[in-house]
C-alpha cells in the first residue's frame, strides 16, 4: 500500500509513520508514506498557501491551486483513478468495514487541510471520498490521515504478524471484544473464569461470544442495533461447503455454518429471524428433492440473504422463491467456485457494506 499525504506539516506524518508497527511496515517495504508538502506548490512568491474568505468572516481558508498541484503532482506518481480523501469532520465516520475497504487500494491520496477548510471548488474537482475519524474538530487534518493509515495498514498484507493478526475481530460484527486474562490465574482475590482454563474450545468460543454480546449490550447498545448473527448454508457438495464456510468467516467473527443436505434439515425446514444475515450456496450439482427446490423449507422474517451460486449463468430461480419466502436477497455472488473463492474478502466487504445501509 502506498500513501501519499498531502499537508502542510509534513514532519508530523513522517514521525507518527516512522514509530512502532508502522514503522516496522516501512522498513519492511510493506507499506510506503509519501509525504507532499502542500506549500511547494504555493503560486505565490511569499510561498502562502491561505487567502481571506470571500463573504468576510473569521479564519483563512487554503487556496485552490496549491492544493490541485499538490494532488496532480501524487496523480502522477499513482496514475489517474486514485481515491483521494479528504479528512474532514463533514466526511463519512470511519469504521471497520471503511478501513477494510480502503485496504483493497493499491495507492491512497489523502488531503490534509487546515485553517477554515479549503477552497471548496478543487474538492468538487479532485476529492473522491470525504472521511472523519469522529465527531470532534482537529486543528488540522493530519491526526486524521495518521488514524486512517494505522488501521488501514492492519489489513495489508505482513504488517501485522501471526499473533496480531487482523483477520478474526469481533468489530467487523459491530460487537466489542470479549475480556482478555493472563498469568497469574488470581490476581489479587481475582480468578481467571473459570471456562477459559477447561480447554474445552467449543465452551470457549460460546463464552467469548456471550461476554461480547454482554459488553456491546451494556457500553455500545448503538452497535448492537446494528449487528447481525451469520449463518452461512449450502446445498450441495463439499466444495460449495467451503467456499460458503470461508465466506461466513470473512464476513463475521462468530458467524456458524450449516449443511443443509442434511435429510432432517431438509424435512423440517428452518426458520431465520430478522436479526440474522443467510449466506446460502447453492452448488448446481446438488442432489435435490423432486421438485428440484432444496431452499423450499427455509423460511425467513424478513431475514437478509446473501446467495452463492458457484457456475455462472446457471442461476436456479432461487432469489424471487426465497423473497417470497421471506427473505430480502442483498446481492447474488455467481461464479466458478474458483473466482468466488479467490474474493471472499472483496465479497465479504460488500456483504458488510450492504448490511449496514439496510
Ligand atoms: N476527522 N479536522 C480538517 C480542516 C477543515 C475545517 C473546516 C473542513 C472544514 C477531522 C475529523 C477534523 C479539523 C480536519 C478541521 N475542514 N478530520 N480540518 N474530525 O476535525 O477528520
Amino acid at each position: 500500500m502506498n500513501y501519499y499525504v498531502l499537508t502542510l506539516f509534513p514532519e508530523m506524518i513522517r514521525q507518527a509513520a516512522g514509530t512502532s508497527i508502522l514503522g516496522r511496515a516501512i522498513r519492511g517495504g510493506r507499506i510506503q508514506v509519501h509525504t507532499v508538502n502542500i506549500r511547494d506548490y504555493s503560486v505565490n512568491k511569499h510561498m502562502r498557501v491561505d487567502d481571506y474568505p470571500y463573504g468576510g468572516g473569521a479564519g483563512m481558508v487554503m487556496e485552490a491551486e496549491p492544493v490541485c498541484r499538490a494532488i496532480e503532482a501524487a496523480e502522477r506518481e499513482t496514475g489517474q483513478g486514485t481515491r483521494v480523501v479528504y479528512l474532514t469532520p463533514q466526511g463519512k465516520v470511519l469504521n471497520q468495514t471503511v478501513v477494510e475497504e480502503l485496504a483493497g487500494e493499491e495507492n491512497l491520496i489523502l488531503l490534509c487541510g487546515h485553517y477554515e477548510g479549503i477552497d471548496e471548488r478543487v474538492l468538487e474537482e479532485k476529492v473522491t471520498d470525504y472521511i472523519s475519524i469522529g465527531d470532534y474538530v482537529l486543528t488540522g487534518g493530519e491526526l486524521g490521515a495518521l488514524v486512517l493509515i494505522d488501521a488501514v495498514s492492519r489489513f495489508v498484507p505482513g504488517v501485522l504478524s501471526n499473533e496480531e493478526s487482523a483477520q478474526f475481530e469481533s468489530l467487523q460484527d459491530n460487537l466489542l471484544e470479549y475480556p482478555h486474562y493472563t498469568r497469574p490465574e488470581e490476581w489479587r482475590r481475582k480468578k481467571v473464569p473459570e471456562v477459559l482454563l477447561s480447554g474445552d474450545h467449543r465452551r470457549i468460543e460460546e463464552w467469548r461470544r456471550e461476554k461480547s454480546l454482554e459488553r456491546t449490550r451494556e457500553r455500545r447498545p448503538d452497535l448492537l442495533e446494528r449487528s447481525f448473527q451469520v449463518t452461512g448454508g449450502w446445498f450441495g457438495g463439499e466444495n460449495c461447503g467451503v467456499l460458503v464456510r470461508s465466506l461466513t468467516d470473512a464476513v463475521s467473527r462468530y458467524g456458524s455454518c450449516l449443511d443443509l443436505n442434511r435429510k432432517k434439515i431438509r424435512r423440517q425446514g428452518r426458520v431465520f429471524g430478522e436479526r440474522e444475515l443467510l449466506i446460502l450456496g447453492l452448488d448446481p450439482e446438488a442432489e435435490t428433492p423432486e421438485d428440484g427446490r432444496p431452499w423450499r423449507n427455509l423460511r425467513g422474517r424478513g431475514t437478509p440473504l446473501v446467495l452463492v451460486f458457484p457456475k455462472a449463468g446457471q442461476e436456479p430461480p432461487a432469489a424471487e422463491e426465497m423473497e417470497k419466502q421471506g427473505f430480502r436477497v442483498l446481492t447474488v455472488f455467481s461464479g466458478s467456485l474458483q473466482k468466488l473463492s479467490e474474493e471472499t474478502r472483496e465479497y465479504a466487504i460488500q456483504i458488510r457494506k450492504n448490511l449496514e445501509n439496510l
